[in-house]
Parts: structure tokens; C-alpha cells; sequence
């Protein structure tokens, strides 16, 4: 058995390198939410991806404070575990808030995968040593700007491109981006921006031949996702529609996309993520890892998630300095010429935290015991 003795929470302030715009929000400051669990002596690092605002979903690191210290601790303090895996039904009586559930959730199992001294990849009972990468690019000033980007990405050796659209950059972006590169794999992320009243225009972007579309609707709007994808060829794949298992059963079920992007905050931690995996690949639905900005230790659980068989097609998991003039892991992380990442083979994350520098960037610390 387990024991967690005690957990520490902190923000810490990063820069971007460059603001990053999408149809809900621009950000270039980020509050990184950085949570520590030590458990039987061993210290596992984990991050809440929960953001600066309420837009991506409700959760804001304000919120996800207050439920990690008022709820989830209480709920999990004193109380031994078997494993990191157990969290997840322990927590379960605190309804939604999974960013913040994920974050804790995430440390434990670093530190049970340390304890262990295995990788945490290998204890997730992933089986790939590479995972083949993707980027996300924002919104742009000009299109002159937007194609600018794409080539450096390209040229860096990423496997595909996801642009952000929104109503007014949606089409002519999309057209010049395929004009100037005919063969690439490119795909479009709308995070919610459309309606009813724009299913015209959205099966108009068939004419693409976009390797997929991401979240074009609402975030609560399962039905109206499925009466889209009967109307278009591209697939459609949902990011914020799918917080739990059973959203992922209900979108299968009912045709409301082809693809899931799976968030480890978004659906509440491993556990979750890998339930949802499990079912997308007994359906054959391919699911890919979804990012939010993270820094070095949420981009290493991101890796690790991504080893899982069904994580077939490249994730928005990024090279460290895509982000960052620094980074706050060990070493930083990097992508290959061919657009992968290698899968560290240390114990638990594999990466190194830079306990100065996360010392220095910290704005707020409170230790729970
Ligand atoms: O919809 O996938 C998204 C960033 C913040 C919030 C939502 C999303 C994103 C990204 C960036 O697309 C992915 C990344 O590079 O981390
Ligand atoms: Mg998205």
C-alpha cells in the first residue's frame, strides 16, 4: 500500500514565446499550476492544465486551487492506495472539476512509477518507444504570416498541421495553406466558434481534404456534432465535447465524430484517459493527445499517455522551445528530423524538474499535510 504524506501546489509564471490566439482566447502569460505529491518518501510532479480563464471550460487555476485543497485532499489524505489508478473512483463524489483531479492524480502516479523504478509509460502499459508529433498554430495577423509558419513547422519535421479557425479565418486560410502545400497532413480546430446556422460553410471545407475537424461546434453540443458528420466527409473529432467515458460512448454511439483528442485535464487524469483509449480502440476510433500550453511536466505526461496503442495519429505534443525560451524540465523536450519524440526510459516521467528555476518562477506556494 501507499501512503501520500503530504502534497505542495504552485503557480509559477511562464512567458510564451509569442502570444497564442485561438477563437476563444489569446494568451501569452501563462499561470502554470504545478502540484507535488510525496508519497512514501518519493516526490511525483504533476500539472493542472486548468487556464488564466473560464473560456477553454469552466475550470480556472482559481477553481482547481480550491477543489485540490477543500476537496480532493481531504478526500485522499490518510487514506492508503494500492495505486495512482485507484484516485480516480476515490475523488469521484466531487462532480467535474477533472483538471484539478487530473493534476494530483498525475503527481501520484509519477511517484508510484518512481517507487516502482519503472517509466511511467511502462506502467500506463504503453507499447511505443516513439510517438509521432503534431503542431497547433494560432490565429495570425495575415495569411503571408500564417503560410510562414506552416513552412518552419514543416521544415522542422512535424507530421502535421493544425491550424486554429474561427468565423472570418476560416476558409481563406485553410485554402491558401492547402494551395502552397497540396500533400501535407492538415487539419483545423474551431474550439466551439460555429453553430447550426454555419453547417454550409462547414461542409464547404470538405473541398480540403483535411485529415480532420476538430470541435467545430459547441462544447455541449453532442447531437449537433452527429448531424453534422452525416452531412460531411471530413471527419470530425471532438476536444471539448468529451469529458468522461460515458461522452465518449454517447459520440461514438451516435455518430458525433470519427477522432477524440484526449486531454489528460480534460477527462480527469490517466485513469480516465485510458478508459476512454480502451473503448475508442474496441470501436476503432483513433485518438490523439491533445496539449494546452503545457509546460516540461505536463508535456512529459503527455509523452507518456501518448505510448498507448490507440494514440495512432500525432498528438499536439511539441518540441520544448515551440514554447519556451527555457523550459522547466530535464533534459528539454525535443522532436526528431522525422517529427518524433523518443520515450524517456528513466523511472516515472523520465524528466528531470529544475527545482531553481521552478523555485524562482514560483508566485504562490502552499504545502498540505
Ligand atoms: O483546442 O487543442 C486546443 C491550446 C489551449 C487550449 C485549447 C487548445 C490548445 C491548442 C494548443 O491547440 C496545443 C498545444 O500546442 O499545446
Ligand atoms: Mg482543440
Amino acid at each position: 500500500m501507499m501512503r501520500i504524506e503530504q502534497i505542495c501546489l504552485r503557480e509559477i509564471k511562464m512567458r510564451l514565446l509569442a502570444p497564442f490566439e485561438t477563437s476563444f482566447d489569446r494568451v501569452q502569460d501563462r499561470r502554470i499550476f504545478l502540484i507535488e505529491a510525496r508519497v512514501d518518501g518519493v516526490t511525483g510532479w504533476g500539472e493542472s492544465v486548468a487556464g488564466e480563464h473560464p473560456l477553454y471550460s469552466y475550470e480556472t487555476i482559481e477553481t482547481a486551487w480550491h477543489i485540490i485543497r477543500d476537496w480532493v485532499w481531504p478526500m485522499l489524505k490518510g487514506k492508503p492506495l494500492e495505486s495512482a489508478a485507484e484516485i480516480w473512483d476515490r475523488v469521484s463524489p466531487i462532480r467535474g472539476h477533472n483538471m484539478a483531479k487530473g493534476g494530483l492524480e498525475a503527481a501520484v502516479w509519477d511517484a508510484e512509477a518512481k517507487l516502482k523504478g519503472v517509466p511511467l509509460w511502462k506502467l500506463l502499459g504503453g507499447k511505443r518507444e516513439e510517438i509521432p508529433c503534431g503542431v497547433s498554430i494560432g490565429i495570425k495577423e495575415s495569411i503571408a504570416e500564417l503560410n510562414e509558419a506552416v513552412e518552419k513547422e514543416l521544415r522542422a519535421g512535424y507530421q502535421r498541421i493544425k491550424i486554429k479557425i474561427k468565423h472570418g479565418w476560416d476558409d481563406k486560410p485553410l485554402a491558401a495553406v492547402r494551395e502552397r502545400f497540396p500533400l501535407i497532413r492538415l487539419m483545423g480546430d474551431a474550439n466551439c466558434d460555429y453553430r447550426a446556422a454555419d453547417i454550409p460553410l462547414l461542409r464547404s471545407l470538405d473541398r480540403f481534404n483535411l485529415m480532420m475537424l476538430e470541435q467545430p461546434l459547441a462544447y455541449d453540443d453532442l447531437y449537433g456534432h452527429a448531424e453534422l458528420q452525416r452531412q460531411m466527409q471530413t471527419p470530425i473529432c471532438l476536444d471539448e465535447c468529451i469529458h468522461s467515458l460515458t461522452h465518449a460512448r454517447a459520440a461514438i454511439d451516435i455518430g458525433a465524430c470519427k477522432i477524440i483528442n484526449i486531454k489528460l485535464g480534460r477527462v480527469g487524469g490517466h485513469t480516465v484517459a485510458r478508459r476512454i483509449h480502451d473503448l475508442c480502440q474496441l470501436h476503432g476510433v483513433p485518438v490523439w493527445c491533445g496539449g494546452m500550453l503545457e509546460s516540461g511536466i505536463g508535456r512529459a505526461h503527455n509523452i507518456a499517455l501518448s505510448t498507448l496503442p490507440n494514440f495512432t495519429l500525432a498528438g499536439d505534443v511539441a518540441a520544448s522551445k515551440r514554447y519556451w525560451e527555457e523550459d522547466i524540465i530535464l533534459p528539454e523536450v525535443t522532436v526528431s528530423a522525422q517529427g518524433t519524440i523518443r520515450v524517456p526510459g528513466g523511472p516515472g516521467i523520465g524528466f528531470e524538474p529544475r527545482l531553481d528555476r521552478i523555485d524562482r518562477l514560483t508566485v504562490r506556494k502552499e504545502r498540505l499535510a
